[in-house]
């Protein structure tokens, strides 16, 4: 690199050029006597012309230097490509550190060498009809239980990508309790329909009437869909869209058209929202819906998940699936959120249920996130389902209930319970009945 060393007119030495062309006040550069190289480049003042020096007090002008003194500059040209070779190389050292950080902790948190023992209930099979994953399950107290399937999404394998997805109905009041697909009446596309994360809301003011509500995919936006439950269909009421909800994993209804949100991502676009995961910024929050007002009430997570609410309603949990770990959040008449505690269970927690008899929650995870990410059917994801007891207590008691390689389950996101029975649902792969019952021995406790 050469630098002309011809004088610039007019002159004018109050502005200066330092390293990585910023243009600094002449008098801040007072007593400077390190050796810089000169910068052609664009400063506050306008376009670099040529490096100066007053002595040893080296600096470059930003436009307009005193001719005299630009010859003196000559013997310390050849220090300039030296200089800004060292910089690139000290950039790029830096960049790679830290790249390399990064892709440590990322490895990390997808738990990549969590070794699966497998914990099997009595008696588990594997659902008939449901093959193409079933996300989420949320199941009345009724025994009604709802599934979402056919999720397509971003960056998961799908095993029917062209099927639209569909809302299964099971009644675990029944002794063989079979899942069977809700049509959908009303106008809407059921072609686009993508179901996420769901919420089943029973109305006592409008005479039990049951509703769901379920977060949609249409063309890779986030939506939430009212439905009533009329028994044999589901009744499309509503469509719900706002710019808070835009990257919306899970719901739970807190009343007609009321909910809380988590969304999964901050970025909505594949690239940002991938680099998102890969540098863990952890901008994911929670956010309240009503037909009155819209708020974030909780941020800051690691990939916000799934979200459910304690008997009582006073507290809400949230799972952070790359953080391992549940939120645990006191609710205000006011419907903020505010911290009360973190439990680390080690796993990428999905999905959450709370048994309404007991208070205990049941968390659908991934035993190894990378195994989902980058999947391969010859070493498919496993699953696992965690239940937590006494959650608000000093010393939560978390026991593994289900925990398989992969070899009858993949991906588990959800367990839900009604009784002694179980029910695990999927991302993309198939969904189990469990009977949680000793053989001979007492219900359930
Ligand atoms: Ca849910
Ligand atoms: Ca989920």
């Amino acid at each position: 690199m050469s630098h002309s060393l011809r004088p610039q007119a007019p002159l004018s030495p109050k502005w200066l050029l330092v390293a990585g062309g910023v243009c600094v006040p002449v008098k801040w550069a007072h007593g400077w006597k390190s050796r810089y190289s000169s910068v052609r480049g664009r400063g506050r003042r306008g376009r670099v012309q040529t490096p100066v020096a007053s002595g040893k007090k080296l600096a470059c002008a930003c436009r307009s230097t005193p001719s005299r003194l630009v010859p003196r500059l000559r013997p310390l040209r050849s220090a300039c490509p030296a200089m800004a070779k060292l910089l690139k190389l000290m950039a790029l050292g830096l960049a790679l550190a830290f790249l390399g950080e990064r892709f440590v902790t990322f490895r990390r948190r997808m738990n990549v060498s969590h070794q699966v023992l497998p914990v099997e209930p009595p008696s588990c099979h594997l659902i008939q009809g449901l093959d193409n994953g079933s996300e989420d399950i949320d199941i009345l107290p009724s025994g009604l239980a709802f599934l979402s399937t056919g999720l397509k999404y971003p960056g998961m394998p799908s095993f029917a990508p062209d099927k639209p997805g569909e809302i299964f109905l099971m009644d675990l009041s029944e002794d063989r309790p079979r899942a069977r697909a809700l049509p959908i009446k009303n106008e809407f596309d059921v072609q686009s329909f993508n179901p996420h994360g769901i919420s089943a809301f029973v109305d006592k003011d409008r005479g039990g009437a049951v509703f769901l509500y379920v977060v949609n995919h249409p063309r890779g936006m986030s939506t939430v869909e009212i439905f009533e439950f009329q028994g044999d269909a589901l009744l499309h009421l509503k469509t719900i869209t706002h710019e808070l909800l835009s990257s919306v994993n899970d719901i739970v209804v807190l009343g007609q058209e009321r909910f809380y949100a988590t969304n999964d991502h901050y970025f909505t676009g594949h690239f940002l929202s991938q680099l998102e995961l890969f540098l863990d910024l952890q901008w994911t929050n929670v956010v309240y819906y009503s037909p009155d007002e819209v708020k974030e009430v909780a941020s800051g997570l690691g990939f916000a998940n799934g979200i459910a609410l304690s008997p009582d309603r006073k507290h809400v949990y949230v799972a952070a699936v790359t953080a391992h770990s549940i939120h645990v959040m006191e609710r205000h008449d006011d419907w903020r959120l505010t911290p009360q505690k973190v439990l680390h269970v080690g796993t990428l927690v999905d999905n959450l249920s709370v048994d309404p008899a007991t208070g205990d929650v049941w968390a659908g995870c991934h035993p190894n996130g990378m195994k989902l990410l980058a999947y391969d059917p010859a070493d498919p994801p496993g699953s696992e389902v965690l239940r937590i007891r006494n959650i608000l207590s000093p010393r939560p008691a978390v026991s593994t209930v289900y925990a398989n390689n992969g070899s009858v389950l993949q991906g588990s996101t959800v367990a839900a319970v009604h009784g002694h029975k179980m029910l695990v649902g999927t991302v993309f792969h198939k969904a189990l009945c469990c009977d949680l019952r000793a053989p001979g021995g007492p219900p359930r406790k």
